[in-house]
């Protein structure tokens, strides 16, 4: 067991740390929230960042620090009040850095923001709020002058991704690829028509922008009382890409009446007027920058994500789980069962996904 306050230690914290417990339920990182005692002190949130996933830290924390700072200074100009609560603030170490290496893991502190709650299953009212929270996302970040790489090269890349998928298949190293030949034939199938971004982007169609690329439901906050957006969390996959990464990613967990784990199929289906929601306040926002394509593609986006998020979990689990944390041993398999099944619904469903934004334009 590390000792947290041995590396709590190392940062400019305010207050005595007074408890240290897991928080939230990230599939890649190991969140903790520090409690401070006293009134006056803040509250804090610790975080293991996974180095096998995120290799280049000093890359990871630029794109925050850039991130959030460029956030910040907009939000202030505009006079925007409850600053704190609006966009994370970043704890630095003792000697000034961003965060801090104990020999074996990369150590993060981030203020801890007080009366916030994060859902993981949402209303129509809700989405339509994160819609315009992920749409003013992307707007405020599209002037941003530094350059932001990849924290993972690659990463909504779907040729890639088919890559990895392929080459999880000739490897064959978990010997689980004779048990999947179903939803392994299923997703080869519609390869080629899913790597339409791709297709656009070498054509010169389809721009790339910085997005957050992990738009999960649960990574928004809202306040506790009044159930207003506060901010976006979990920056570490801030980069550029195709604006159907937010889009997408949210309406795969929000749209979705079951968990992205749900192994009864009977329980998944797929919620238009969550869709019709968060798509108003997301063009309500974003429309002002967005291009007739990116408009013309989002129903493909939606079924992009789920199309991914298969493809990714079936790689892991035939791969012998090792990118993702599971909690039993056939858990990527289930995932990947339950996010083909959430595809196949919004595949057939295109058409009226199509009319819908219409309506909304
Ligand atoms: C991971 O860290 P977390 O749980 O927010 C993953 C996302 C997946 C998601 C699936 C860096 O997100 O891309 O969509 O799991 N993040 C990374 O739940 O791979
Ligand atoms: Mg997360």
């Amino acid at each position: 067991m590390k000792n947290y306050n041995d590396i709590l230690s190392h940062f400019s914290l305010k207050g005595e740390v007074a408890e240290i417990k897991a928080l939230g339920n990230g599939l890649i990182n190991d969140t903790l929230k520090v409690t401070t005692a006293g009134p006056d002190s803040p509250d804090y949130v610790l975080q293991r960042i996974n180095n096998n996933i995120f290799k280049d830290v000093d890359l990871l924390q630029h794109n925050i620090d850039v991130t959030t700072s460029h956030i910040r200074a907009k939000l202030e100009k505009a006079g925007v009040a409850d600053l704190d609560r609006k966009v994370l603030t970043f704890v630095k170490t003792d000697t000034g850095k961003s965060y801090y290496f104990d020999g074996e893991s990369y150590w993060r502190v981030s203020v801890f923001i007080p009366d916030s709650v994060t859902h993981e299953v949402v209303d129509p009212q809700y989405s339509y709020l994160a819609g315009k929270g992920f749409g003013e996302f992307q707007a405020m970040l599209a002037d941003v002058e530094e350059t932001l790489d990849e924290t993972i090269p690659d990463f909504h890349n779907m040729e890639f991704r088919l890559k990895q998928f392929n080459d999880a298949i000739a490897d064959d190293k978990a010997g689980r690829v004779a048990e999947m030949k179903e939803l392994i034939d299923a997703l080869l199938e519609r390869g080629e028509k899913m790597c339409a971004a791709e297709q656009l982007h070498r054509e010169g169609k389809l721009p790339k922008r910085i997005c957050h690329c992990d738009t999960k439901v649960n990574n928004m906050l809202f306040d506790a009382h009044d159930n207003s957006f506060l901010c976006v969390i979990d920056l570490d996959t801030v980069m550029p890409s195709y604006i159907f990464s937010d889009y997408g990613d949210f309406l795969r967990t929000a749209a979705n009446t079951a968990p992205e784990d749900e192994p009864d199929l009977t329980k998944i289906h797929f919620r238009p007027e969550i869709f019709k929601a968060f798509t108003q306040g997301y063009l309500e926002s974003a429309r002002s920058f967005l291009t007739p394509v990116e408009i013309e593609y989002l129903p493909y986006a939606v079924a992009l994500f789920p199309y991914m998020q298969c493809v990714r979990f079936l790689t892991d689990y035939l791969n012998g789980d090792v990118y993702y944390k599971i909690q039993y041993p056939e858990h990527n398999k289930v995932r990947s069962i339950a996010q083909f099944e959430l595809f196949r619904q919004v595949e057939s469903l295109q058409a009226e996904l199509a009319d819908t934004i219409k309506s909304l334009i």
